[in-house]
């Protein structure tokens, strides 16, 4: 159950590539009674994503190769497709700030880089440092500087003077609601600081990502992650927060950048 395991582990991290590797994974289930049970097996270990849910959704209708394969190619043209309407927010020279590591973020940043020099702001992202993930990626690209910061520093790149001041925030999402934007805790707070500097905040998300389950679960992972034990301490470990549509400028599809009242529509079509 290797899949499984390193969705847990995060080995598997961000909502596109679980759905991708789940996907692939069930390959091999397709047609066997197995098939049911694995799906929630992998739906479980990680609840809060929504973009699994939505792809298993389809797949139960059509449990083919062949539909698997097609979500999988509709996954990834959908990045590209977010990359080619995001790139024009990134300026020559703009410093972009983002957190966690996001498949849909990073393809919006790496096709501005083909033609535009500019600065990557990444956030560590406590506690399982994602952020590391996203500065070496990010590295390896002609064009971009990068600039790594504790996540407690992420205010103060969006507000002047000490680190220059990130003129753009753009990070990636779990599950689109009708109450805000579900992604890797911290990201509320960017949003906030942000909002208080009046930085546009992005949100790169595919239709994958709108959420219409009637619950959400915020994942609680193990607070070891954190911590050992110490007595008489509760140790908490939320992975991801809601940030209020009041705080997101837009959201970057893969059909064009949606405002907040546009994307209320769509989640309640
Ligand atoms: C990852 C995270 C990402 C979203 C979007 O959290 O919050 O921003 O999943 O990713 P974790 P993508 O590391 O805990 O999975 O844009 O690749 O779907």
């Amino acid at each position: 159950m290797s899949v499984v395991k390193d969705i847990k582990n995060l080995k598997i991290q961000g909502a596109t590539d679980i759905a991708l590797k789940s996907l692939n994974y069930l390959k091999r289930f397709v047609g066997k009674k197995d098939f049911n049970k694995k799906c929630t097996l992998l739906l479980n270990a990680r609840p809060t994503a929504v973009t699994l849910y939505n792809v298993l959704k389809e797949l139960k209708k059509t449990p083919t190769k062949k539909k698997i394969n097609e979500l999988v190619k509709a996954l990834n043209e959908s990045n590209q497709r977010i990359a080619k309407h995001g790139a024009p927010l990134i300026k020559s020279g703009s410093r972009v700030q983002t957190h966690c590591h996001s498949s849909s973020a990073l393809a919006i940043i790496k096709e501005a880089a083909k033609k535009k020099r500019f600065t990557v702001v990444v956030d560590e992202t406590r506690p399982k440092r994602q952020g590391i993930k996203t500065a070496k990626e990010l590295a390896k690209i002609r064009n971009i500087k990068v600039v790594l910061l504790v996540d407690s520093a992420a205010g103060l790149a969006l507000s002047p003077p000490v680190i220059p001041m990130s003129d753009i925030v753009i990070v990636g999402t779990d599950a689109i609601r009708k109450q805000g934007v579900i992604n890797k805790i911290g990201t509320y707070f960017l949003a906030l600081a942000a909002a208080e500097h009046d930085i546009p905040f992005y949100v790169a998300a595919s239709h994958f990502k709108f959420d219409k389950r009637k619950r959400v679960e915020i994942e609680e992972r193990p607070t070891e992650e954190i911590y050992k034990k110490i007595k008489n301490v509760e140790i908490r470990n939320p992975a991801f927060d809601i940030t209020p549509w009041k705080y997101i400028t837009a959201v970057i599809t893969e059909n064009g950048i949606k405002k907040p009242l546009e994307i209320m529509k769509i989640l309640k079509g």
